[in-house]
């Protein structure tokens, strides 16, 4: 299967000890394992470059290893080079749809178009298969075969040697019919693109299919950017349904090279039986390489602790009330510094101390061991810190891993930002007048 060594890579660095030696080695045995499956060196190069950067740049959000996160990030990497993180669009957006199949010979157009019309006869639409290929003998019988296997009619003139009046008098058949999709299988005579994007223009121009699809085999690899790009330029509306994953090991060379030309891959064929196509999800195709099944419920975690004051939250500060949560917020965001304090340099007459020194090293330090303290509280205790009295504080000491002591310290956070609460309450008026309602605040907290 496509970059099936990934999997390994993944498992080593989780398994390994230290972090920072395993991410070296992790990205130097994602390079190699990439460039095995003939993703081009430039893209993998700028792929890790990126990685890198971000794992340098960015912080964990609390409440996720260091391993998780730097996983989430090389997930993210993955699926912006596989495509981006955009389900393709699958559903016809209109009745009937004409699909044109083209590609060079021996891509799997034929089996593709059978494929096409198993997947959307199951979605519930009527399909319709054109056998428009007269060049190859034969090709109509094995089109009408895959009909039949699948229950779709095909139409067809074995006789003919007119494609383009196939084509024509195909989609008329079925459209008078009023099927809902409606496949032409065309010819792959062709061994050059050049002469294959010119008939397509052809047969296009006069057909006037809604889709064309270029069917491309995978096992060439980053090549297929040459035949993508030059596709993609001409039907910048066309979709790629790229064939025989399951037979290459070029396969990520293939995708990668696609995806960068800015064409989308809508499916892509994994075996020869009528069934083995798929939709191609970025985003399900890199956890499935990656082997991480619970891939989904990592990044959820990642979104969920990157929080952010709601407005709900900014309208609480303003009213004076406050609980563990929001301090919890803005400790979060305190770590991208301080956008407390840049309000609170806004507002004249409001003589805060900060209650947090932000002296970078120390201040993180202090963080972890106060986001560890609020995720061992109760949601009483989170909503309302009050209740939290000496032997609560031994209890969440003890749950977190740290001291009372900073326990205590956090608390004593809590007070200060319910001070400033307050005290912006009183200055709700005063806010007002410098034309800066609740909305910009928010905006500026969370910036
Ligand atoms: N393993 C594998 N084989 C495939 C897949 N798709 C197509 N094939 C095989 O590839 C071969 C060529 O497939 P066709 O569908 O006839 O290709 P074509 O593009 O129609 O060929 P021409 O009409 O001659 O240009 C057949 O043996 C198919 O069974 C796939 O996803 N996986
Ligand atoms: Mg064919």
């Amino acid at each position: 299967m496509v970059l099936d060594g990934l999997r390994r890579i993944v498992r080593n660095f989780i398994e390994s000890r230290e972090y920072e030696t395993s991410v070296n080695e992790f990205v130097k045995e994602l390079q190699k394992e990439l460039i095995r499956s003939d993703v081009n060196v430039r893209l993998v190069m700028d792929l890790t470059k990126k990685i890198k950067e971000r794992a340098a740049e960015e912080r964990p959000p609390p409440g996720l290893t260091r391993r998780d996160w730097f996983l989430s990030i090389v997930y993210e990497q993955l699926v912006n080079l596989f495509g981006g993180p955009e389900r393709p669009q699958v559903k016809p957006p209109k009745k009937p749809w004409v699909v044109l199949l083209v590609g060079l010979q021996g891509s799997g157009k034929t089996t593709t178009a059978g494929k096409l019309a198993y997947f959307y006869k199951l979605e519930g639409y009527k399909v319709g298969l054109v056998a428009a290929d007269t060049f190859r003998p034969g090709a109509y019988e094995q089109l009408k075969t895959l009909g039949e296997a699948v229950g779709v009619p095909v139409y067809g003139e074995p006789g003919s040697k007119d494609a383009v009046s196939i084509a024509v008098k195909g989609v008329e058949f079925f459209r008078e019919k009023g099927f809902d999709v409606i496949i032409i299988d065309t010819a792959g005579r062709h061994h050059r693109e050049e002469d294959l994007l010119a008939e397509m223009e052809d047969i296009a121009g006069r057909v006037r299919p809604d889709e064309v699809v270029l069917v491309l085999d995978a096992s060439i690899g980053q090549q297929a950017f040459e035949v993508a790009s030059k596709f993609h330029n001409k039907t910048p509306v066309g979709s790629i349904i790229v064939t025989k994953l399951d037979g290459t090991a070029k396969g990520g060379g293939a995708l990668s090279a696609v995806a960068a030309t800015g064409a989308r891959i809508k499916f892509v064929g994994t075996g020869e039986k009528i069934d083995e196509l798929e939709v191609f999800d970025p985003k399900r195709f890199v956890a499935r390489i990656m082997g991480l099944g619970d891939l989904e419920g990592l990044l959820e975690r990642v979104k969920k602790a990157k929080v952010e004051l709601s407005e709900k939250d900014v309208e609480d500060i303003l009213e004076g009330r406050v609980n563990m949560r929001i301090v919890y917020k803005q400790l979060v965001s305190l770590r991208k510094m301080g956008p407390l304090r840049k309000i609170l340099e806004m507002i004249p007459g409001l003589q805060v101390r900060m209650p947090v020194e932000v002296d970078s090293k120390t201040l993180e330090e202090k963080m972890e061991k106060w986001l560890a303290a609020i995720n061992s509280m109760t949601y009483e205790e989170l909503d309302n810190p009050e209740v939290i009295d000496k032997s609560r504080v031994k209890r969440i000491s003890y749950g977190a891993g740290v001291d009372p002591e900073d326990v205590k310290a956090l608390l004593k956070q809590y007070e200060a930002v319910k001070s400033i609460s307050k005290q912006l309450k009183r200055q709700k008026n005063l806010l007002a007048k410098m034309g800066l309602d609740t909305k910009k605040l928010g905006e500026l907290m969370k910036s």
